[in-house]
């Protein structure tokens, strides 16, 4: 203890007093370092300085992108959930295409994919020896086919690496009658894996464990997905549970052992290595900190509890730790609105925007970005999904394949493609100064600190570039770690300047790279209030599926103009420039983004009659929370909605003056398919009580595209009281709906 406390005093003194300070290591590193009795404040920041990720976790952060597939029997029944009950045959895939989900991951820039092969309905996706709920009783190849044999061949053909993602939760095992799952079997020594007759393994090696039935049956599997598909790279253990049964225990630390010696590079997620970001919706922290801290041994641990909280690796909170230890996190999330496939009409898929940010938030943010694209029937990524994730690469390569500091001048060491080279910062040089040849313009940084030599120390940093004779901030952050993406406002200088402003000991700076993000003009939209208020903003992506809050097009378009005109003619870079709402009570409204030269596509909105005093005479009939009012409050995103009882359904209207009216227009609710009015009736009257049919009308492909409809009528009439009454509503439903009803003179 003596030796360690001298250190503490000597590496204190280094680093307040030295200016030059060897290597920046006063101590072995290690993934794990117990914290002492006798230990400091002082000398605990010390023990955090040296935590540095192993081998295999280093490799995984530095495959940054990586994706996960959820597909099973719930690709089928629509649930997210199954219940253990389902018929395998339910599994009804007749084509499944794994070279199209690899090429697309490939050119999305994602390294790994993760695969279910069981989920929490204990469906499995392998020809598994040691049950027959799964693949081979289904009909796909004749009850022969192999979705991990099929994927692994893929991941070779493209140069991804391959996860399994194993669920501990099983209900067939809890739910079918001679089911492992807590049937309070005995522990005794098992031979992993269990021989089965005809059926050998090439791999020769056995283990012996104590363990019960289920923990047999969960090893067994192990060791076939570890010995039968090539290398795998990542092992991951859910930690949800539908339902438990007979206080059944893992015991990890078998199946701990078992792994380390067949996946002998893969990193374990939900355990040691790899830890749940803490959210499935894609939010970020502002400060991820991967040295954490613990009361028991990491290394030692049978179970690992969520870390959800938004501050996890403070120094106050390590100066209450028995145990440092480095564990990253995954920012997992899907890029549909559920984890499995549903389908293409109602399940939204994410924006482009939205997975870009999420990547630089992610990547940038000292997590690996864990994005689950789901499969649909027919065994391929549907259209949408591929879209994205091809234009989400594109951006990525645009912007992060050129270096804009490729040719700069500066500490060798930061600026060059080694990772492994590093500037250990000190009293002396405490800030990195990097000039290029010529000025360059650039909005994004990127940071890395040689985290896997020395440990994430850099606790807050700053950027400023030199304009004017002067240094001015363009921004500033915490930690950095693995890597850190700064944003900033597009600025053009040839000298900038990286300040570190607080640290854990004397940082190591691997790399600096400049970059500038191209921005797109984004898709807008025009908004009017009730009292004619018009406003005009970066589209709002329909995705109603785990929010993270994020204002994506905000965080990605920092310098947008937006022009607009108010007579239907085409807005150019001279029409007026929008900075705020303005009242409007009727007009054609057309608006476009521009960022720099590039124009984004125009927007535009017709305007209808003013809403402020419009009044409702009467309805047919509502449903709880979709009253008739939200027909009319100029917000689309709320909708009337009938009962289902009665026809037709109708609702009436008090104009509140008479309007010579031409046109009007139906806004259906896009929340899914129902209540779509195909066709209907527009009735006028003179007293708002006794109505007169005045004209049909009829809009087809409702259910497939929700949008807008107008009709104009074939003579303009004069009028202050409107009914509209349905006739047909799409697909045979019951109830009608109306997100927004507009009137136009
Ligand atoms: C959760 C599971 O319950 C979800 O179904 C999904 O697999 C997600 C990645 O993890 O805990």
């Amino acid at each position: 203890m003596k030796t360690i406390l001298s250190y503490f005093t000597l590496a204190l003194l280094i680093v307040s007093c030295s200016n030059s300070n060897g290597n920046g290591l006063l101590m072995p590193t290690s993934s794990t370092i117990k914290i002492d009795a006798d230990d400091t404040k002082d000398s605990i920041i010390v023990k955090a300085a040296h935590v540095v990720p192993t081998k295999n976790q280093y490799e995984a952060l530095k495959n940054e992108f990586i994706a996960f597939i959820h597909f099973g029997p719930n690709t089928f029944t629509r649930m997210e959930w199954g219940s253990g009950f389902e018929d395998p045959k339910i599994f009804d895939l007749k084509n499944l295409d794994t070279d199209q989900w690899c090429k697309a991951m490939k050119a999305a820039n994602m390294e790994m994919v993760i695969l279910t092969v069981k989920h929490h309905d204990g469906f499995v996706l392998w020809q598994s020896r040691y049950t027959e709920h799964g693949i081979m009783s289904t009909g796909f190849q004749d009850g022969k086919g192999d979705i991990l044999k099929e994927l692994s061949a893929s991941c070779e053909k493209y140069g991804l690496k391959l996860g399994v993602y194993l669920s501990p939760a099983d209900l067939f095992q809890i739910e079918n009658k001679d089911g492992l799952y807590g049937n309070l079997s005995t522990y005794s020594d098992r031979v992993i894996p269990r021989r089965v007759d005809g059926r050998p393994f090439k791999n020769k090696t056995t283990f012996t464990f104590n363990v019960d039935d289920y923990n047999e049956y969960f090893l067994n599997q192990l060791f076939e997905l570890l010995t039968e598909y090539g290398p795998i790279h990542e092992v991951w253990f859910d930690g949800a549970h539908p339902k438990r049964k007979g206080g059944q225990k893992y015991n990890y630390l078998a199946w701990k052992e078992l792994i380390s010696a067949l996946a002998p590079e893969a990193v374990v997620f939900g355990k040691q290595d790899i830890r749940w970001c803490g959210n499935e919706a894609g939010a970020t922290r502002d400060t991820e900190w991967n040295v954490i801290p613990y009361q028991s041994n990491p290394l030692e641990m049978n179970s690992f509890a969520d870390i959800t909280g938004e501050d996890i690796g403070s120094r106050e909170k390590l100066y209450d730790a028995k145990y440092l230890h480095y564990q990253q996190a995954e920012t997992n999330t899907s890029i549909r609105e559920g984890w499995f496939y549903r389908d293409d009409t109602s399940q939204k898929v994410r924006s482009v925007d939205d997975v870009f940010d999420m990547y630089e938030r992610s990547v940038g943010g000292n997590t690996t970005f864990l994005l689950n694209i789901p499969p649909n029937r027919e065994g391929k990524f549907s259209p949408e999904d591929v879209r994205v994730l091809n234009e989400v690469g594109e951006r990525i390569n645009e912007t992060y394949s050129t270096n804009l500091f490729a040719d700069a001048s500066g500490l060798k060491n930061v600026l060059d493609d080694d990772v492994n080279t590093f500037e250990l910062l000190n009293s002396d040089i405490k800030e990195i100064i990097i000039e290029t040849k010529k000025p360059v313009t650039i909005n994004r940084l990127v940071i890395q600190e040689a985290i896997a030599t020395h440990s994430e120390r850099v606790e807050k940093h700053a950027v400023d570039a030199w304009i004017d004779n002067t240094w001015k901030e363009l921004v500033s952050a915490t930690n950095i770690g693995y890597k850190r993406i700064l944003r900033f406002p597009e600025t053009t200088s040839n000298k900038f300047r990286i300040r570190v402003l607080e640290s854990r000991l004397n940082p190591a700076i691997s790399y600096i790279t400049a970059h500038y993000y191209n921005t797109r003009p984004p898709q807008l939209s025009i908004t009017r209030t009730i009292d004619g208020q018009v406003s005009i903003q970066p589209k709002k992506h329909d995705f109603g599926w785990k929010p993270h809050g994020e204002d994506s097009a905000g965080n990605l378009n920092t310098e947008l103009e937006i022009r607009y005109t108010t007579d239907g003619s085409e807005p150019t870079k001279d029409s007026k420039l929008f900075n705020g709402s303005f009242l409007a009570t009727s007009g054609d409204i057309k608006a476009v983004a521009f960022s720099k030269d590039q124009k984004g596509s125009v927007v535009s909105k017709k305007l209808g009659i003013l809403k402020s005093d419009w009044k409702i005479i009467k309805v047919d009939s509502w449903s709880s929370d979709h009253k008739s009012e939200l027909a009319i409050d100029e917000n689309p995103n709320t909708y009337w909605r009938s009962g289902e009882k009665g026809s037709p359904h109708f609702l009436e209207l008090d104009l509140g003056q008479a309007y010579t009216l031409k046109a009007f227009a139906y806004t259906p609710q896009k929340e899914n398919g129902n209540g779509m009015i195909e066709k209907g009736v527009i009735k006028v009257s003179n007293d708002g009580k006794t109505w007169k049919a005045f004209e049909s009308f009829e809009f087809g492909n409702l259910i497939n595209d929700p949008v807008m409809r107008t009709h104009q009528f074939q003579s303009a009439i004069t009028t202050r009281y409107i009914r509209i009454e349905s006739q047909v509503i799409a697909g045979g439903k019951k109830t009608a709906a109306i997100a927004e009803l507009d009137f136009f003179e």
